[in-house]
């Protein structure tokens, strides 16, 4: 498929996306947001692809939302396309893919920038990477999970300031606070992020699954429905071929070869 402001590969057993509309800084025109959908939909319906990454350029993953497409908008056109939350606009397949899906974030991650990439499974960021919900400057808020998603993530004392105020955290600030899981250098991010995408290819498809929508789980319920929902997730693994396999190898010292059964 051929995309205009994306480009969208596959690379190994990886599905690549990177956000190209790098002279508005990868601002998140509905254009834009569609094919990052379709481009999911696309692997995740290829049984070749394990594992996406999203990825911007060195200057910004995204400056968040278009505020040019955004400038003549009235309320009643967002409330009725239920933006940006309309299927077409990929959202949606971003929040409900089954494949992992890794934001590799350097330079700018803000507005609904910061929003896909904390929408992703988990993000890696670059020394260069700077986080922040501006949106309070232009005289608007969030409106693709910040003040929901970023709370959860490092608490209610930074989210707030960071909302109320538009502050920028950078990659130090963002991995104390626990919104990143790493700090890569900025010329091996793309190195390091299509290594762990393909490490998770690589592994048990029907577990990788299980994995993610457990975790996910924590978001959503008490903990004692969690950890039922853990143990009941737990125990179906052992339905699967993959767990024998992986046993079976570990037992037996070598490779395990998964089937995705
Ligand atoms: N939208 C449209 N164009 C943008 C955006 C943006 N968000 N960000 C940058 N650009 C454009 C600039 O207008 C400029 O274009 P041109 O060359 O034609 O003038 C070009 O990108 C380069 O930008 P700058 O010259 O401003 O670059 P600087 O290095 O000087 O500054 C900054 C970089 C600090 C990132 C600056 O560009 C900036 O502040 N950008 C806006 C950040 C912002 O406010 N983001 C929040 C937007 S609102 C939002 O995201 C709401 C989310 C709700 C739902 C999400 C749905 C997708």
């Amino acid at each position: 498929m051929s995309y205009q402001n994306i480009i969208a590969e596959a690379r190994g057993a990886v599905g690549w996306i990177q956000l190209n509309r790098p002279e508005a800084l990868n601002a998140l025109s509905n254009a834009l947001v569609s094919e990052v959908g379709q481009a999911i939909e696309q692997f995740q319906a290829d049984d070749n692809i394990g594992a996406m990454v999203i990825t911007g350029n060195a200057k910004a993953f995204a400056a968040g939302a278009d505020i040019k497409d955004m400038e003549g908008q009235e309320f009643i056109d967002l409330f009725l396309a239920d933006f940006p939350y309309n299927r077409r606009d990929g959202w949606d397949s971003l929040n409900t893919a089954r494949k992992p899906i890794i934001a590799a974030v350097a330079g700018f991650a803000l507005g609904g920038g910061c929003e896909m990439a904390m929408a992703c499974d988990f993000i890696l960021a670059a020394d260069t990477a700077k986080f922040g919900q501006p949106e309070i400057n232009i005289g608007t808020m969030p409106g693709a999970g910040g003040t929901q998603r970023l709370t959860k993530a490092i608490g209610k004392a930074k989210a707030m300031e960071m909302c109320l105020t538009g502050r920028m955290m950078d990659a130090e600030e963002a991995e104390r606070a626990g919104l990143v899981s790493r700090i890569i250098p900025a010329d091996q991010l793309e190195e390091e992020a299509l290594k762990v995408a393909g490490k998770i290819a690589k592994l048990s498809r029907p577990t990788v699954y299980m994995i993610k929508e457990a975790v996910n789980v924590a978001f959503e319920t008490s903990l004692q429905e969690g950890l039922r929902f853990e143990r009941r997730a737990f125990a179906s693994t052992f339905a699967t071929a993959d767990q024998k396999e992986g046993m079976k190898a570990f037992v037996e010292k070598r490779k395990p070869e998964f089937k995705n059964r």
